[in-house]
């Protein structure tokens, strides 16, 4: 019995024990421990740069000045491309079209132009581009005659990789390059920063970019009332305001020639006398005329007009000109001296007749 009470004392006590540790029992089966793990900034990588028509529906190579292309720029960032805070594309002309140049001094836009995409990183927003300074200066949305006129952009912020773009208008005077005259290239850099700082950046070379020209003249003179019989009669009054010569302004992204030539007969008003113009330095003769024209207040060194079709009259004048609208006064100025010889039995009567220029590619 003794034996007996002894293990009922045992298991009285495991008993009591095993009831005071039921509490103690479901707290241990379960526990914690606070974590953490940091993410560490990853680079982005400027995958691609691609150019297309404005349409979308070809990529191209070569640039026609005052057409619209887009820029397309594929990023990719580990971190997601909402850590993207800025994208910059630098397009400019560089002389040898074989290799890889290096970034001009300063923005111009015949040789350099600067394009920046800004952004507020993790706002899962899009950013906005705009034209800048060599020095991070904003300018706006044009530069001279370039134009931002589009932009598109990703629209899952979450994603590793998307296609930043921007369509652009190519300036006029975007530097003539790759036409088998000209040597030069047009290059293409793209830089890619994200919030923390790193960048990655991709370049391509070899792009063309077609001689672009346009031309603008007085649009009226008059050599006033001459005498028949009479030479180097100069231009008495214009419609730019002053005597003597025509206005001539020219935009342009190269080289080019001017080359003139006028009616083959002057018309008089009242009589409807045809005078037929004369492309020679020969004597004239009855109803006869001549028209003169020289860059210089210079007659006898002057240049005759042809009548039927055009000729060289300034050859191979220098380009890119200063950007803007040749029919503002902007561009290149040139000074069209003209001078009018008149031969005999030419009726009284006011007589009119055209003077053409045309700019050309050198
Ligand atoms: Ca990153
Ligand atoms: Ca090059
Ligand atoms: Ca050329």
């Amino acid at each position: 019995m003794a034996g007996a009470r002894k293990w009922m004392g045992l298991l009285m006590v495991a008993l009591s024990f095993s009831l005071a540790l039921v509490p103690l029992a479901s707290a241990s089966s379960e526990a914690s421990s606070g974590g953490q793990f940091s993410i560490g900034a990853v680079a982005p990588e400027v995958t691609s740069i691609t150019f297309y028509n404005a349409n979308r529906s070809s990529t191209v190579t070569v640039a026609i000045p005052q057409n619209e292309y887009w820029i397309d720029v594929g990023i990719s960032d580990a971190n997601s491309i909402d850590d993207i805070s800025n994208i910059t594309v630098y397009l400019y002309y560089t002389t040898n079209s074989s290799s890889q140049g290096t970034l001009p001094a300063n923005v111009s836009p015949s040789d350099f132009v600067i394009l920046k995409y800004v952004r507020t990183a993790y706002s899962g927003q899009p950013g906005t581009w705009a034209f800048y300074y060599s020095n991070g200066t904003k300018i706006g949305t044009s530069f001279g005659t370039w134009e931002i006129v589009n932009q598109s952009d990703p629209t899952d912020w979450g994603a590793t990789t998307g296609t930043f773009s921007v369509e652009i208008v190519v300036g006029k005077t975007a530097h003539e390059a790759n036409d088998g005259i000209v040597a030069g290239d047009w290059e293409v850099q793209v830089n890619a920063v994200d919030n923390e700082g790193l960048s990655g950046s991709n370049s391509a070379y070899g792009y063309t970019v077609d001689w672009y020209g346009e031309i603008w003249v007085t649009t009226d003179f008059t050599f006033g009332t001459v005498k028949p019989g009479t030479l180097n009669n100069p231009i008495n009054s214009t419609s730019s305001g002053h005597a003597g010569y025509l206005d001539v302004y020219v935009v342009s992204n190269g080289n080019y020639d001017i080359n003139v030539k006028t009616n083959a007969t002057w018309v008089g008003a009242d009589t409807k006398a045809s005078l037929t113009v004369v492309n020679s330095t020969t004597t004239l003769g009855l109803k006869q005329i001549r028209i003169k024209i020289n860059s210089t207040d210079n007659a006898t060194a002057a240049m005759v007009l042809s009548t039927s079709s055009y000729e060289n009259w300034l050859v191979d004048q220098t380009g890119p000109t200063e950007d803007g609208s040749a029919s503002s006064g902007q561009g290149a100025h040139h000074y069209a001296y003209l001078w009018l010889d008149v031969g005999t039995g030419v009726p009284v009567d006011s007589y009119t007749g055209e003077v053409y220029f045309q700019v050309i590619n050198a």
